[in-house]
């Protein structure tokens, strides 16, 4: 653990997108819902939408359609901090890269899926995790700030190997970004543009279930 790490807060709002879709009506219980993300939830189908808007508790509502996938705050999330969007009235939560993750029970090994996140970081160094799924020595799909070399870039984690982005993350600033993973290519959009793409030989994916906020159990960030 690196003290370096205690001033290394990063305030993410998630929403993780999975195909293949399904469909059903389930309305959000905590999270507050706004026109932004009943749009989001409804036109998305997100297979996981995970607003991290809770003032208490250790409960991370699904607001998915569905709302199959809870997820679990560890470590002492912080939570009720400022969200990335303007008139919604939905906080987001405060990680501390030391130990604070949200654990989802989302299967990642999927060939095809999205993951779409607000987040904003405090710093633009060191390897940050934002949504993640890999397990030591396994390799699932992430989105991860800094990855491999603790660089300012917005990477995308593949099975098995990385998209190192030219995008640089800068501190305090809230960035919408969406990694869509498909067979053999991964692509990143950041605030709605294009950053770029990277093939590679697919192969099975053995990650972990989608966490919000940590690398892996040996690797928190
Ligand atoms: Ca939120
Ligand atoms: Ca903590
Ligand atoms: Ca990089």
């Amino acid at each position: 653990m690196s003290s370096q790490r205690i001033y290394s807060l990063l305030r993410r709002a998630v929403v993780l997108s999975v195909l293949p879709l399904t469909l059903a009506a389930v309305i959000p219980t905590k999270a507050q819902a706004s026109l932004y993300s009943t749009t989001v939830r409804d036109l998305d189908n997100a297979t996981g939408y995970w607003r991290l808007g809770e003032s208490s508790g250790t409960t991370a509502i699904d607001s998915s359609i569905l709302g199959n996938y809870n997820g679990i705050y560890n470590g002492g999330v912080t939570l009720g901090q400022s969200g990335a969007i303007f008139n919604d009235p939905d906080p987001a939560a405060s990680f501390d890269g030391i130990n604070d993750y949200v654990q989802t029970y989302l299967d990642s090994n999927l060939p095809e899926l999205t993951i779409e996140a607000w987040f904003k970081s405090d710093v633009n160094w060191g390897e940050r995790s934002i949504v993640d799924s890999d397990v030591s020595g396994h390799y699932g799909h992430s989105l991860i700030q800094g990855y491999w070399n603790g660089d300012s870039s917005l990477d995308v984690q593949h099975h098995d190997g990385q998209y190192d982005s030219p995008f640089n993350v800068q501190p305090g600033v809230w960035y919408h970004a969406v990694a869509r993973f498909m067979s053999g290519n991964v692509d990143l959009h950041v605030n709605g543009t294009l950053i770029g793409s990277k093939t590679f030989v697919q192969s099975t994916p053995d990650g972990d279930n989608f966490r919000i906020g940590r690398h892996n159990v040996f690797d928190p960030q």
